[in-house]
């Protein structure tokens, strides 16, 4: 890995010094726009390759290689061989709570977890060893929460996808010393979703969540209580957090170790914080709530069998319909509800698999459940709009996520804790232009995460998205060339980040910020 990093750099140094002189005086003639000058700078590309041949070998070797570097670095995922029934988090039980308000003591700890059969493996948790419990809140309600760092190193609680003033987000400017706590308040204004939270302090976030620190974070409302879906917490309404990690030899979770700088992969999966997961469930229809909490792999999920499912929820909460599919794809940070109708299954087993087959979750079906119990499809779940005023609006922010390894960059530009990158007013919808630059220096899909907002996807690349991208959502996940356009609202104050989710980019400074006044 460092070897071909060496190799990459030295080779793209090579080649930006061909294209810089050859482009240099003709550039300086014509001042250009970043968009042309990319593009300028693109053809260039073609031409010098062509003209390089007698010295290929390092082109080539170059293009080869930042093609394949994302791919190579990919640890290979092993099936679960289904030994272990799936466990569920605890759902956190409040230290208060009356009709209009809620309280709650979330504490970062170490812990030990056995993972595997007889050892100890080091972990970390909230609430307990590993992982984290699921907070529950209604819309409405104010909430305070209670954050204790009982670990012996810095950290922040990042409440990712919850609309809070920009003081309560926890990013990285709000650090707790080990034996700190503190106290936040929010009320929930924001509809019913799927949420998580995770730490963020700068250039430790890849780790911490490595090593155990996520939890979810599910919003109620009165749509989501009223509407006929499955909503008992671990009887037909599961949550489903995938990971994966690589261990030691040792069975241990040692991130220096195994730490890569285009995202930390593991060959090990594991679903909620076990590995090896299984579900036995009666046999009717489930909802499924994925939350891929991984460092920076992607997923890309169906049935073995083919079957068909729905689903019905994005980061942000329910989509205005089901959206039928038979695969989805889940970048870092996204959350997708689905709901698996298990009636239909031939045979005692379905299994969720990856690309490629890998088995992700076996999923054994008990005896037969009167099939009238099997309730109907909701067919509107929201009412989500999106008008053509908002559409046609200016693009007033533009994001270009640059590179891999260290040379990650937003718009040139690496995080600065002193640096306002962007302003925006409180409740004005801005559209924002997010583009993944596909140069020498960029090959890898970057999940794109703006913090305090909900937004909606207008385009990519100039088409409407596809239709499980036009509920709300918090991350976006742009292959190399790809543009979108969002339509970005902030309902609180405060300074929030933008980052790429891949949590090594963003250690290593993807990230910016914006101030919301
Ligand atoms: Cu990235």
């Amino acid at each position: 890995m460092k070897r071909s990093m060496m190799i990459w750099a030295i080779s793209a140094i090579v080649y930006l010094g061909v294209v810089i002189a050859g482009y240099s005086v003709y550039a300086n003639m014509n001042p250009k726009t970043d968009e042309q000058t990319n593009n300028a700078a693109n053809d260039q590309e073609g031409k010098n390759m062509n003209n390089q041949n007698g010295h290929s070998m390092n082109m080539k070797g170059m293009d080869h290689s930042s093609m394949d570097m994302s791919h190579e670095s990919i640890t290979e995922l092993k099936s679960s061989l289904g030994k272990n029934e799936l466990n569920f988090p605890k759902v956190l039980k409040p230290d208060h709570e009356d009709n209009n308000s809620i309280s709650f003591t979330v504490r970062a700890q170490h812990g030990t977890s056995e993972l595997f059969e007889g050892i100890e493996t080091k972990t970390y948790g909230y609430n307990g060893d590993f992982l984290g419990p699921v907070i529950r809140v209604e819309k409405g309600k104010k909430v305070t929460i209670h954050l204790v760092n009982d670990l012996k190193e810095d950290t922040t609680f990042h409440w990712h996808g919850l609309e809070v003033p920009g003081n309560e987000d926890g990013g990285p400017h709000k650090v707790l010393k080990p034996g700190e706590s503190e106290t936040i308040n929010f009320t929930v204004k924001q509809d019913a979703a799927t949420l998580w939270f995770h730490p963020h302090p700068m250039h430790e976030t890849g780790k911490q969540v490595f090593k155990g620190l996520a939890g979810l974070l599910y919003i109620d409302d009165k749509n989501s209580e009223k509407l006929d879906i499955p909503k008992t917490y671990g009887e037909d309404d599961f949550p489903i957090i995938l990971q994966d990690k690589t261990f030691t030899d040792d069975k241990q979770l040692d991130y220096d170790k195994v730490m890569n700088e285009d995202g930390t992969t593991g060959d090990t999966l594991l679903i909620n914080g076990g590995v090896d997961p299984k579900l036995t469930v009666d046999r009717k229809k489930v909802r499924l709530r994925i939350l891929n909490g991984s460092n920076m792999r992607s997923y890309t999920l169906h049935f073995d069998n083919e079957m068909e499912f729905h689903q019905i929820a994005s980061d942000g909460g329910f989509l205005n319909k089901p959206n039928r599919t038979k695969e989805i794809e889940i970048a870092p940070a996204e959350r997708a509800e689905i709901l698996v109708d298990l009636t239909k299954v031939k045979g005692n087993v379905v299994t969720l698999v990856n690309e490629e087959n890998t088995t992700i979750l076996p999923i054994h079906l008990k005896e037969s459940l009167d099939s009238s119990q099997t309730t109907n499809e909701a067919k509107t779940l929201n009412n989500l709009t999106l008008t053509d005023e908002i559409k046609n609006k200016k693009v007033k922010k533009t994001i270009k996520l640059a590179g891999m390894g260290e040379d990650v960059t937003i718009n040139d530009k690496k995080f600065d804790a002193n640096r306002i990158d962007f302003s925006q007013k409180q409740n004005e919808t801005e559209v924002w232009e997010i583009e993944n630059i596909k140069d020498s220096m960029g090959v890898m899909n970057h999940p794109f995460h703006i913090h305090g907002t909900q937004f909606q996807v207008i385009s990519i690349d100039g088409k409407e998205p596809p239709d499980n991208l036009l509920g709300l959502k918090d991350t976006i996940s742009l292959k190399p060339g790809q543009k979108a356009k969002i339509a970005v609202k902030f309902t609180e104050k405060g300074v929030y980040m933008f980052h790429c989710h891949i949590l090594e980019h963003e250690d290593n400074g993807m990230m910016g910020q914006i101030k919301v006044d």
